[in-house]
């Protein structure tokens, strides 16, 4: 049906790849490491368009390094646990392990259909185990540091789901994976102390220079870490039932404090209770209800709309003004965060500034900015500048007088730094069966026993009834349930529980490090060797889910003693999504293009291809059928013109005699040139696109000059090999197929990647070298007189200066035009 034999080409390399073991890792195989991984999926049955991307990108990179002979680590492995397997069984009373291991094996056939160079031998799945046996002792070694508790409090309930979630697994008040609204109860559940780490998982992000801007960002959000200060307000007469003398609030602004014309609190506030049970307040008994009513509606909105507040009748001393300023109680200030009490400054924060033009509170400016800027009155003005109108602190500027303010009130217990963070501990127990067994028991005399690491793995037993109808179905199996305590031997009951599956995936990528251990979950020396992933690729929906989680394991097994590095990932591409009529391609709106009917209609390269060139990998791309037919013409041209001059080059050897006539020149320029793009495009942002198109160009002109000039055949050999080689990265089989009829009987992915030959460049390229310290790192060939900026990208972009820069701080860049580049670090 295709322009070319593209069906028994495909099928044929990929049997010669599984069979030469072709794509296997060695760890002893060189020092010069690559690890190259893309977000292992969940097996829900079959690829969809995403996968194909996230994995064709990542195979490009994996190819590429291994011929620039680095010995690249490229796993594939499955998410097997999760939800989606429970309700099946539940649906059509399929077990969960069948319906998982059945779709594992067709997703994995998937893959191989679509020529993705993994290591096989290192395959995981979560759900078996000699896994999850791991997860357990993980728990334990977490326990045993003090990072694991249990505790009743308000969690998340997804009503659909039947099961508790994490925060970061409910954001904005819906579940992550239903999408149903969550409702919120009162339970007892596990946590991991990830807070412990919040202030580090904040601050490195500072350091992950191979990541997309937006995560950090939105990870930085999402800890929420906040440097400010806490100030007590004296209460100007004693109030009744409450247990102190002062109001204490959480700023950030305490330069500000000469503006803080009033107060507000919570609605849950300890000293609204006791002003309720103590006086007799009919505005506030009234405010706190409909308070309640509202919360019960909207629990989840994030910004209050409207401010609504009243005042306490009481009053609290300004401690820089000493001036007596009252007391509200409002629905804008939460009483989980800070000390659920604020400092109202309208002059300079927003939220205050509308609060106090409704309850006509004074308004005073104690902030103007540098220079000779000014601020419009009638308007917060929330930046940073010289302090005005305040006792002790006017001239200052605003981070001086936040020291001044520390300072002057510390002695007396008054003021003192703080740091607040907006992250929560995770909640890691989920009341369904498929999931790891959490590793714990409940003896009726020892109360909660963590078992010893002697007792793993705990198997999920597989004699399950499901019901659908909630609660951990491991709770019903009797044999299951009871057992007895490892300390004291008396009668005990089994933790029913499992572990979030988010658990499993926040160190899959340490288990590939060493696959096949059966004593330790990964070995010290082997993790050290590999660790960190030089190259993660995956979704941007998991920015603060999965790749928060991981960054918390790396620093835990760390400080265990199990890692020698900080983060997990040191560059992280996260891809665009693929559309088609400018939708996301989903189920539910009906718009799936099925990437098996692609391969099998057009072959595998053609569906790389197209994907590869569509779109640079970090954008969204949308999907065009005239697009795929225009990439199996292109490799269909290709074919055509190699098989055309096949006879001429068959039995000559490839080579670039020292008499090339004009024609021969220009051909051979070209390529370079081609080479040249190619290289710099893949090495610098993964721009796939404009390497394929260069390599689309060069076609055209190839093809051109061999109808119409006189090329000698060894020349025309060269070309083709090196061509062929440039293209095996992105559509693998068709370029096997082309060098074997060419006479090779070695594979094209074993051969090195081309060397630009320097005296067949157009004379618009130059050298770059780069130096790190005055040190000689790398050297890139660019097009002359290149802007700065671009140059830079490409310099930051290159892997072997990015391990010289990592965690440092870049103090200067100094570009010699068109020879050198270098960058001072500290
Ligand atoms: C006075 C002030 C003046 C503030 C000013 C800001 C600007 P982040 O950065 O998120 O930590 N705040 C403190 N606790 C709060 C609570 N429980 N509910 C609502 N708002 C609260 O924000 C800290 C700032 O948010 C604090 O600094 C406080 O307002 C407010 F010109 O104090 B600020
Ligand atoms: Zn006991």
């Amino acid at each position: 049906m295709g322009l070319y034999p593209f069906e028994t080409i495909e099928k044929k390399w990929q049997n010669v790849w599984r069979e030469k073991r072709a794509f296997k890792t060695d760890d002893e195989k060189g020092n010069k490491k690559m690890y190259i991984l893309e977000m292992f999926p969940y097996p829900s049955g079959n690829l969809h368009m995403g996968h194909v991307r996230n994995y064709t990108i990542g195979d490009v990179v994996a190819r590429y390094y291994r011929m620039k002979s680095y010995n690249v680590l490229h796993p594939m492995g499955w998410d097997a646990f999760g939800m989606p397997a429970e309700n099946a069984a539940i649906k059509y009373g399929v077990h969960p392990y069948e319906w998982t291991i059945k779709n594992i094996e067709n997703m994995k056939r998937q893959l191989n259909s679509l020529g993705i160079s993994y290591d096989w031998d290192r395959e995981v799945a979560t759900c078996f185990p000699d896994y999850y046996k791991w997860n357990q002792w993980l728990f334990l070694q977490f326990y045993k540091k003090g990072l694991v508790y249990k505790k009743k409090s308000k969690v998340n309930w997804c009503p659909q789901c039947k099961t508790v979630l994490a925060n970061e697994q409910a954001e904005e008040g819906r579940c992550w994976r239903c999408k149903s609204e969550v409702e919120l109860k009162e339970l007892e559940q596990w946590f991991f102390r990830i807070t412990n780490y919040a202030e580090e998982l904040s601050k490195d992000l500072d350091i992950l220079d191979g990541w997309p801007q937006k995560v950090k960002v939105m990870q930085r959000n999402w800890i929420g870490l906040s440097e400010g200060v806490m100030i007590k307000f004296k209460l100007s007469e004693k109030v009744d039932g409450y247990k102190d003398d002062f109001i204490e609030v959480f700023t950030t602004r305490a330069d500000t404090l000469g503006g803080a014309t009033f107060l507000v609190v919570s609605a849950e506030h300890p000293i609204v209770k006791s002003i309720l049970e103590n006086k007799n307040n009919d505005e506030l008994k009234e405010f706190i209800k409909e308070y309640e009513r509202e919360r019960i509606q909207n629990r989840f909105t994030v910004g209050v709309t409207e401010k609504k507040g009243v005042a306490l009748g009481i009053q609290v001393i300004n401690p820089l003004t000493n001036e007596k300023i009252q007391v509200y109680a409002s629905n804008y200030v939460l009483m989980g965060y800070g000390t659920g009490a604020v400092m109202g400054v309208p002059a300079h924060d927003s939220r205050d500034f509308e609060f106090a033009k409704e309850k006509n509170l004074p308004i005073r400016y104690v902030i103007r900015p540098e220079g000779n800027g000014f601020y419009e009155e009638d308007k917060a003005y929330e930046e940073e500048g010289i302090v005005i109108n305040s006792p002790h602190i006017s001239g200052l500027k605003s981070s001086d007088a936040k020291k001044k303010i520390v300072e002057m009130f510390q002695k007396d217990q008054m003021a003192s730094f703080s740091k607040q963070i907006r992250l929560r501990d995770w909640l890691i127990s989920r009341q369904r069966y498929w999931g790891t067994p959490i590793p714990v028991v409940y003896c009726e005399k020892c109360g909660i026993v963590p078992l010893g690491e002697e007792d793993l793995p705990v198997i999920l037993p597989t004699n399950v009834e499901f019901t659908g109808t909630g609660g951990s179905p491991l709770a019903n199996i009797d044999e299951f349930v009871k057992t007895k305590c490892p300390i004291c031997g008396s009668d005990a009951r089994r933790e029913t529980d499992t572990m979030d599956t988010f658990v499993d995936s926040s160190w899959y990528y340490l288990r590939f490090c060493d696959p096949k251990n059966n004593d330790e979950p990964f070995s010290v020396e082997k993790a050290k060797f590999w660790m960190s992933v030089d190259q993660y690729i995956g979704g941007v929906e998991h920015a603060v889910l999965h790749l928060l989680y991981s960054r918390f394991f790396v620093k835990v097994l760390r400080d265990l003693g199990f890692l020698n590095i900080d983060e997990p990932f040191s560059n992280l591409l996260t891809q665009g999504m693929v559309l088609k009529d400018g939708e996301k391609m989903s189920k539910s709106k009906g718009n799936i293009v099925d990437p098996e009917e692609i391969i099998s209609t057009y072959g595998a390269d053609t569906a790389r291809l197209f994907i590869l060139f569509a779109a640079p990998p970090e954008k969204d791309l949308e999907w065009s059928d005239q697009g795929v037919e225009g990439a199996h013409r292109f490799l269909a041209r290709i074919w055509k013109l190699f098989n055309e001059n096949l006879e001429r080059i068959k039995n000559v050897e490839a080579s670039v005699e020292e008499d090339l006539t004009e024609d021969e020149v220009n051909i051979y320029k070209k390529l370079n040139k081609t080479l040249l793009k190619a290289s710099n495009d893949i090495e610098n942002k993964f721009h796939f696109n404009t390497s394929i198109a260069a390599l689309m160009e060069f076609t055209n002109e190839f093809s051109y000059s061999l109808r119409n000039e006189k090329i000698r055949p060894k020349l025309i050999k060269k070309i083709f090999e090196t061509f062929t080689i440039i293209l095996s990265v992105f559509a693998p089989h068709i370029s096997e197929e082309i060098w074997s009829r060419m006479g090779h009987t070695d594979l094209v992915c074993f051969q090195n990647w081309p060397e630009v030959d320097p005296d067949y460049l157009e004379d618009d390229i130059c050298t770059i070298a780069i130096q790190v310290n005055g040190k000689l790192r790398d050297k890139i060939m660019v097009e002359k007189d290149l802007e700065e900026e671009a140059i830079e990208d490409k310099v930051l972009s290159s892997l072997r200066v990015k391990k010289f820069i990592e965690g440092k701080q870049i103090l200067k860049k100094i570009y010699v035009k068109n020879k050198i580049f270098n960058i001072v670090v500290k």
